[in-house]
């Protein structure tokens, strides 16, 4: 009887560290931006984006995933006005992922709006 207990306890264990695995390699670790297929990741963390907004750089006619994750306690968003993006509010751990391309060199604004003396940044496309 408890050598059966012992063979579930231990197959259950294989199972559950076999899955995790599988996770792993189906769902790497996307925060990682260097990892992010062609795209940005974005962090809001203490009220800034990735710490200093940066520059998000978009070459002409080449789509540029944004993936946007708070880490904050408190809520955020991100807007681009003249690209209609708006993610609504993103709680704690919530993620939104969105793309933006463009056929003319311009330059646009992105934001918080619960924030928006703090978090805001340029988007460039080039
Ligand atoms: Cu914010």
């Amino acid at each position: 009887m408890l050598n059966n207990i012992i063979a579930v306890i231990a197959i259950c264990c294989i199972v559950v560290g076999g899955l995790w695995g599988i996770g792993n390699v189906l769902n790497p670790n996307e925060e990682d931006s260097s990892k992010f297929n062609n795209g940005v990741v974005l962090i809001a963390q203490n009220n800034v984006f990735n710490k200093t907004n940066p520059d998000i750089i978009v070459e002409k006619n080449i789509p540029k995933k944004i993936k946007i994750i708070n880490k904050d306690f408190v809520k955020h968003d991100f807007i681009v006005d003249e690209l209609h993006i708006n993610t609504a509010y993103l709680s704690t751990e919530q993620s939104f992922t969105t793309a933006i391309a463009s056929k003319n060199s311009t330059k646009f604004e992105y934001y918080c709006s619960l924030h928006p003396q703090k978090m805001r940044g340029n988007i460039i496309i080039r």
